[in-house]
């Protein structure tokens, strides 16, 4: 009896292979983005622990470099999508984890309701010394005996037990703290793992060890006689399972989840837009409410800001911007108007005249890299306030100097923009900065003002902002995604995670 397999753990064994590997396959794209590992949040350049890519950068450049230039491609085949495809890796990442999550609690509430799980916890220290023996057994090249009464051998049952128990709910703890909500409102969480950095190297650890465990799985149901095994997963056992059944429909469902991915991986590659909107519909909900839940309460201390600050996006390169830097930016005005009662145009002085805070935080960049610094300038409520939005307005758009057809090239075109929720920009360190650590905003950071929002990915916090407009809609703007990295490079609009 105990070797039988009930329907349920047939069934959600098999979409665990479903949703895995789409995870890892999405997981290896978001990894493209920025394939380096640290442990420490600042990212010193050169000083991760390990990097997938050739391309190394230094901190004290010879010329300016952005950090979208560490993005490297990966290929179909082992990233979904591939070809240099953040934003719709990451839709596919974020669009499997709830499933996974739900085959994973179905398991395990089974599990214990059934009474399987004396055959998966193990409740005796013995488990240890067993394994061991197991082991030593499997390494003279022969079948370990299974435990008296359980459909497992002690080395296998305590694996089990590992990977349910353990790596997936440490997947699932590290994953959480990569996302910039969690970090902004739960800023100690990621302490737990040494800091968004180190849960990041340890999801990323995480991954290896499922993929040891999964070579060593197939390995060990060869070994074990593949009809026969393949009869109790597929077929749930009994007393004379049909093999030959058995790697049929095994072989079915493998080409389900082949043909599955293909399909994926295709559509998102030829139909990148249509893939965006559609997964976009299930995942920009739950980063909604993550954003709107997870207001950023961070509080670095000084000593925590990072030596060095990555820079993503090159200056404005017209000649407009060089005359505006070169006087001090004594003539720019941020033109703010839209659906506003109050539409007004500011001066630096006039801005500062709204209100003063600073907030020592950090950046999350949605490649992957963090920094931490202290920035300082208007609260955007006190903005808001001044202009009084009418109640048609539900977004709020940034527009900046830069247009990334001169500055980046690579076939787009356009200034930058990007827009949030208005409630967002109520958020307590949702400023307008003017000065970072303690000096005037420098240039590549956006200079004369930029945009903070703590608990968003850095996309959101538009650099070099020349107007601000309340709207209704975002839907008429550029290509009407919400923001230029959204129109240009499908991220999602919603950027909590
Ligand atoms: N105008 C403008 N703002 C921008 C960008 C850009 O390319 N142009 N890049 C964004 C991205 S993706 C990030 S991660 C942050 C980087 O901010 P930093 O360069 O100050 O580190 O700026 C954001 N704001
Ligand atoms: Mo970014």
């Amino acid at each position: 009896m105990a070797d039988e397999f009930p329907w349920w753990v047939v069934v959600t064994h098999f979409l665990n292979i479903v949703f895995m590997v789409l995870l890892m396959r999405s997981g290896l794209e978001v990894l493209s983005a920025f394939p380096k590992f640290y442990w420490n949040d600042g990212c010193p350049p050169g000083r991760e622990w390990l990097r997938l890519s050739r391309r190394t950068f230094s901190g004290e450049p010879r010329r300016p470099w952005s950090s979208l230039q560490e993005e490297v491609s990966w290929s179909p085949l082992v990233a979904l999508p591939g070809r240099k495809n953040l934003g719709l890796g990451r839709h596919w990442h974020f669009l499997t984890v709830p499933f996974w999550v739900l085959t994973g609690a179905v398991y395990v509430t089974m599990v214990f309701v059934s009474g399987r799980w004396r055959y998966l916890v193990p409740t005796d220290w013995s488990i240890l010394p067993d394994s061991v023996r197991s082991v030593g057994v499997y390494l003279q090249f022969k079948l370990a005996p299974q435990i008296p009464g359980q459909p497992f051998d002690a080395a296998q049952k305590l694996t089990y037990f590992l990977v349910v128990f353990v790596l997936a709910p440490f997947q699932i703890l590290t994953g959480a703290a990569m996302s910039p909500s969690v970090l902004g409102r739960f800023p100690r969480y990621a302490r737990l793992f040494g800091g968004k950095q180190g849960a990041r190297s340890l999801h990323f650890l995480g991954l290896l060890t499922f993929g040891a465990f999964i070579v060593v799985h197939v390995f060990m149901v060869v070994v074990h006689g593949l009809p026969k095994e393949l009869g109790k997963i597929v077929l749930g056992g009994g007393k004379h399972p049909n093999g030959l059944l058995a790697v049929v429909i095994a072989a079915a469902a493998l080409l389900v989840v082949l043909a599955l991915n293909i399909s994926a991986t295709r559509t998102s590659l030829r139909h990148p837009r249509r893939t965006q909107v559609a997964l976009g519909k299930v995942v920009n909900p739950l980063e909604r409410v993550l954003s709107r839940n997870f207001s950023s309460r961070q509080h670095h201390r000084a000593l925590e800001i990072s030596a060095y600050h990555r820079v993503n996006g090159f200056p404005p390169s017209d000649p407009g911007y060089a005359r505006l830097a070169e006087n001090g930016f004594a003539d720019y005005r941020l033109v703010v108007g839209g659906l506003v009662e109050r539409p007004t145009s500011f001066s630096l002085d006039e801005l500062r005249s709204l209100g003063g805070q600073s907030q020592t935080v950090k950046h999350n960049c949605i490649q992957g890299w963090t920094a931490v610094a202290e920035w300082a300038g208007v609260p955007l409520s006190a903005l808001v306030e001044h202009v009084r939005p009418l109640p048609s307005a539900r977004h709020v758009v940034f527009y900046a100097m830069d247009d990334k057809g001169e500055t980046e090239g690579e076939g787009r075109y356009g200034n930058f923009y990007g827009s949030v929720p208005l409630h967002l920009v109520l958020q307590s360190q949702a400023i307008l900065a003017t000065e970072m650590n303690g000096g005037p905003l420098p240039v590549q950071h956006g200079a004369p003002v930029r945009i903070r929002l703590e608990n968003q990915l850095g996309f959101k916090m538009v650099k070099w902002v020349q107007g601000i407009e309340f709207v209704e809609r975002v839907d008429d703007i550029g290509m009407g995604q919400g923001g230029w990295r959204e129109d240009q490079q499908y991220y999602a609009n919603a950027a909590g995670i």
